[in-house]
């Protein structure tokens, strides 16, 4: 653990429109706004990463996607810095191969397991919507599979309540774990309940837009929990455990009274310092108007069992 690490990250401090403007002003006027500020010569481009085999579905078929571009230029992963250019600029260190996820903990098959041993084949594009606690949104067309899969496969014991993950921890490759300033406490942490980790929409993603993950986004796995805020989706998965207890997380930890352990998108529950009632889609540029939130982010009607009887507003 990282002893003086900062509360909140300075991205998060900032009041949302402050720091909206303060985007728009560096990314250059009208259609730019809030498109990802590097050169486009540094930018990875549809086509530059191995195709996936992949099976279509019927998740999303109606959203539009968010351009490529945005979804991998414009990135939180602390690992590889605070800004949202950092992650595209500076990701290209990390070594995906070879890869391993431990998984232990309540299962009766724990061990580590090669990539190749846990990502299927053909794996599944699927179209989520996916919003951040910092009210910006997009729409991804993911590749993956169902987290269920994996979990049936190791056998979880019956004492089993919460699925701990875990993301790599590499200084020599992850400039935002090395140096003076350390944003957050590493590694980070996610949790879910075992119901949310069994839900048929979450899924680990080894893919976007039917292409390998780039870096920025997770590479070689992430998880992808759609009805919650985006930082519950961990990247670059190493471990996974099964726990009886409520395992920490890494924002929860880093402002406890901002982020709690569900992070169910929610706009009827702000946080602490902004609205979540309205969200900014990625790519719309400057002249575009916010859209409502939806509750679970449009997933309510599959996911909302999941919640009854809980007070919302207790476990955000
Ligand atoms: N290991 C790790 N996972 C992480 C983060 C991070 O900083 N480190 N950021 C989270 C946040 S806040 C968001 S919004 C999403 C962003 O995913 P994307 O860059 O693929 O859009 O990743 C999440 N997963
Ligand atoms: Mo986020």
């Amino acid at each position: 653990m990282v002893s003086n690490f900062p509360k909140i990250p300075s991205s998060l401090i900032t009041p949302k429109e402050v720091w909206m403007n303060r985007r728009s002003l560096l990314a250059g006027a009208g259609a730019a706004a809030m498109m990802p500020a590097l050169g486009t010569e540094a930018m990875a481009k549809l086509g530059d990463l191995p195709k996936l085999e992949t099976t279509k579905t019927d998740f999303g078929k109606d959203l539009k996607p968010t351009a490529y571009d945005y979804v991998t230029g414009y990135n939180n992963f602390y690992e590889f810095g605070t800004g949202k250019e950092d992650p595209a600029a500076n990701a290209h260190t990390l070594t995906t191969k070879p890869w391993t996820v431990k998984i232990d903990g309540l299962v009766n098959k724990p061990g580590d397991y090669a990539l190749e041993d846990i990502v299927p084949k053909v794996v599944e594009e699927r179209i989520y919507r996916f919003r951040c606690v910092e009210a910006w949104s997009m729409v991804v067309p993911w590749d993956g599979f169902p987290l269920a899969d994996l979990l049936a496969k190791v056998e979880p014991q019956g004492s089993a309540k919460y699925v701990a993950f875990e993301t790599l921890v590499r200084p020599e490759e992850m400039p935002g774990q090395n140096g003076y300033f350390q944003a957050l406490p590493w590694p980070y942490v996610e949790g879910l309940r075992l119901d949310e980790a069994m839900h048929p929409l979450t899924i680990l993603a080894n893919g976007l837009y039917g292409e390998e993950l780039p870096n920025q986004n997770g590479a070689p796995l992430r998880l992808v929990v759609p009805w919650k805020y985006g930082f519950k989706s961990i990247k670059s998965i190493v471990r996974i455990t099964l726990t009886e207890k409520q395992p920490p997380t890494t924002w929860n930890i880093a402002g406890p009274s901002e982020y709690g352990f569900y992070s169910n998108v929610n706009p009827n529950v702000d946080h602490p310092r902004w609205s979540q009632a309205t969200e900014r889609p990625l790519g719309g540029g400057l002249l575009s108007s916010n859209q409502d939130t939806l509750m679970f982010n449009g997933y309510e009607e599959q996911v909302a069992s999941l919640y009854a009887g809980m007070d919302l507003k207790v476990n955000f």
